[in-house]
């Protein structure tokens, strides 16, 4: 089942100075950074609030680091923008193979590694009303992590 918005992802040119605009401009701080060689993007993930199925939701900014980026093709095509939104679910193999049965395109055969060692796949945006559309599972730790944040408030 989805349960929340995991995040909005936005690819930009320069990364940092886009955080440094998100920064300024909205006050949100970088929780995680990572380069992730399989999808090609250098990536920031600004925490926007914690969610009650123990996730949270993120702004995630995307500067290609390879020219053969599904990134870098996109912002040759498009400008700066939002790219993809993401869903979070607690089972994206289960959630995926459902939606696979209902006749879109799912990108992977299997999950794949995503930000903060989540796991990750992405729906066809041509078959999602022009939306490239991601599913998230967050990972176990980053999960834990928030529970026993809200826990003690
Ligand atoms: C392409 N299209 C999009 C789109 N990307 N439409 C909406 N939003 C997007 N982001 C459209 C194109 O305009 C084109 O439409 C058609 O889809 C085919 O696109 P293409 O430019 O020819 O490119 P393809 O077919 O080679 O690749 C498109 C595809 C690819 C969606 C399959 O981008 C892909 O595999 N994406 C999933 C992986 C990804 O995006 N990774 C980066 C984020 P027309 O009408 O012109 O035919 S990594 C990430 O986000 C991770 C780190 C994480 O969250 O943890």
């Amino acid at each position: 089942m989805l349960t929340r918005i995991d995040h909005i992802g936005i690819a930009c040119f320069d990364l940092d100075k886009t955080v440094d605009f998100y920064r300024a401009t909205y006050g949100f701080e970088v929780f995680h950074t990572e380069v992730n060689e399989e999808q090609g993007v250098r990536e920031a993930m600004l925490r926007i609030n914690g969610t009650d199925d123990g996730g949270a939701s993120y702004i995630q900014l995307l500067e290609p680091v390879r020219e053969d980026s599904t990134v870098a093709k996109w912002l040759d095509k498009n400008g700066e923008g939002v790219h993809h939104i993401a869903f979070g679910t607690a089972d994206v193999d289960t959630d995926s193979e459902e939606i696979r049965g209902r006749g879109v395109r799912v990108l992977y055969d299997e999950p794949r590694r995503g930000s903060m060692d989540s796991r990750i796949t992405f729906l066809h945006p041509k078959d999602c009303h022009g939306v490239l559309t991601e599913l998230v599972t967050a990972a176990a730790s980053h999960t834990s992590e928030y529970s026993s944040a809200t826990t003690s408030h």
